[in-house]
């Protein structure tokens, strides 16, 4: 039977970078999850449509699943395509929207942010194209949010996840699928399975950390079971919702078991972590950590040793805070090269335009348009299909590569926790002085550029502005921007690029320090937040 509850709005509700993330305890608030899923089923008008729905197994999952499948038969949705126990990496999911050519899905989840009571919950809406909605659309929604007066509802028993196959709900299909079988044949289609599974029968070794997250089962059935890893190369594989307490951030700060085992005695060849959703990774040799952004470098340096990338690729594109290491290898291959602002959503339509075939950020997130997501698991194999083609380790492969195009030292400083209006002053005063620093000298740098960062897609031609940049004449970089994340008060994340093309093996927190202290002074970072430090360095 067909519900319509009554609701007032909650002031709240508009998407940041990657959906809309809150505190469990927020979203937990009465009708708080119903307003922000009718809302977008106002905008795009579900009805007779198919959706992917899923989420990475967080405390609240298995309640706003039923919530969802209940609102989305009362909105005549036609069918829902469902992982199996609610369970879907964001990459997973991606990867259904586009193979079963739904309309959309839907991703529950905070990603990175730590989950339970007292973490955060989200919700990711990515459209037909496989990727996250539009600027423009995710404004739509905002607006539906703040008039919202009513929502539809199917007052039924709650639905049995665990039974694959197909199921009806009043005139709704809902079809259960395993969560994780059509992502394992994706991934069999672009690596060399084969090569990475004589690796692993030759006795390399590997560690991975789920981080208790969604990825755990789709990482021991493909370096396990498939590839021929040792049993346990898999650590915290079961997903839980809290995660064990763990902050499912695969950093060097919060990956920290891992990045132990991977820095002491009898360390593994290969090491590498996922996010919350599974779209992250971090990827580690024996002692040694390579950043995101030389990843994406290294990545598309050797394209061709991946079967499915070998006839060549279109382009690659970078947010701007990455570092410049792959614009140098752009450059060398003669491809094309973007810089968009930070959020997956801005590659889609490049990757759609047939303009790049791979993206990636800083933030540990790479990726290439076999979805449009970024997507964790995918980084880790190619890395491993690098190191079996070649036969070299993680280490020797990255300084090669530094040696040939330079090394962009590379960290970013975030200051958690600031008042909102206290980030956003200070982001006004940076853009006022943006004019006045082109050509200074600042310490041992001069400013070549400095500006707030425009974007225009040259797909549908939309501008979008995300932060600023001081580029020095060495090539060397200061980047700032608020975080579109964070569940509670403003992060400002300080981002820092130092280019060197003969010292190779300097400390990279010893090599940015000098621009640390330049930006903390133009920003005035200490005198308008009180920090003389960034909470978190990575
Ligand atoms: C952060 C990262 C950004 C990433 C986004 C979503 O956003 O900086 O690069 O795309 O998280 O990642 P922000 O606005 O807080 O800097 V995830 O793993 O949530 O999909
Ligand atoms: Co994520």
């Amino acid at each position: 039977m067909i519900k319509t509850i009554k609701t007032t709005p909650y002031a709240d509700q508009k998407m940041g970078t990657a959906g809309l993330r809150r505190k469990s305890k927020v979203v937990l608030q009465e009708r708080y999850f119903e307003n922000f899923i009718q809302s977008i089923f106002n905008v795009i008008k579900p009805e007779g449509k198919t959706y992917v729905l899923g989420g990475d197994g967080r405390f609240y999952n298995d309640v706003a699943i039923q919530k969802f499948i209940k609102m989305a038969v009362a909105n005549g949705v036609k069918k829902l395509i469902i992982g199996q126990k609610g369970y879907l990496s964001t990459p997973a999911s991606s990867n259904l929207i586009l193979k079963m050519h739904t309309d959309g899905g839907f991703v529950l989840t905070a990603s990175h942010n730590p989950g339970g009571e007292n973490g955060d919950f989200g919700i990711k809406y990515a459209t037909e194209t496989g990727g996250q909605c539009s600027e423009k659309v995710s404004n739509e929604i905002f607006e539906q949010t703040k008039t919202i007066s009513e929502y539809k509802i199917c007052d039924v028993e709650d639905i049995n996840l665990s039974q694959l196959g197909l199921q009806k709900l009043e005139n709704m299909e809902i079809l259960i699928v395993d969560p994780i079988k059509d992502y394992v044949e994706m991934m069999e289609n672009i690596f060399d399975f084969a090569l990475i599974k004589k690796l692993f029968a030759s006795g390399f070794t590997f560690a991975f950390d789920a981080m208790n997250a969604v990825t755990g089962p789709y990482a021991v059935e493909i370096f396990e079971n498939i590839l021929g890893a040792k049993k346990g190369s898999v650590r915290n594989f079961v997903p839980m919702k809290d995660f064990g307490g763990l902050h499912p951030d695969p950093n060097l700060v919060y990956a920290k078991d891992l990045v132990a085992t991977m820095f002491g005695d009898n360390a593994p060849d290969f090491g590498a972590a996922n996010d919350g959703d599974g779209d992250r990774n971090m990827i580690l040799g024996k002692k040694f950590f390579v950043t995101p952004s030389d990843s994406l470098a290294i990545l598309t340096d050797n394209y061709n040793l991946i079967p499915a990338y070998k006839n060549g690729i279109y382009g690659v594109a970078k947010s701007m805070a990455t570092s410049t290491a792959v614009e140098r290898v752009a450059k060398e291959h003669k491809i094309g090269y973007y810089e968009v602002p930070t959020g997956w959503k801005y590659f889609v339509n490049l990757m759609d335009s047939k303009r790049i075939t791979f993206c990636g950020e800083e933030s540990f997130g790479t990726g290439s348009s076999h979805i449009r997501e970024k997507d964790g698991i995918w980084a880790v194999l190619f890395w491993l299909n690098i190191i079996a083609a070649t036969g070299k380790s993680v280490e020797q492969i990255t300084r090669e590569h530094w040696k040939k195009y330079g090394r962009s030292y590379y960290m970013r400083f975030d200051f958690d926790g600031i008042a909102t209006d206290v980030a956003n002053d200070l982001m006004k005063n940076l853009e006022s002085k943006m004019p006045l620093l082109s050509g200074k000298e600042l310490g041992s740098f001069k400013v070549a550029l400095a500006e707030v960062f425009t974007y225009k897609d040259p797909v549908d031609l939309s501008e979008t502005t995300n932060g600023m940049r001081v580029v020095m004449e060495d090539g060397s970089r200061i980047v700032f921007r608020l975080s579109g994340t964070s569940s509670s008060g403003a992060t400002l994340r300080v981002y820092l690029e130092k280019l060197e093309r003969n010292k190779l093996d300097g400390e990279p927190r010893e090599m940015v320090q000098e621009l640390l202290q330049i930006a903390m002074e133009i920003a005035e970072i200490e005198k308008r937040t009180g920090k003389k430090h960034a909470d978190i360095e990575t």
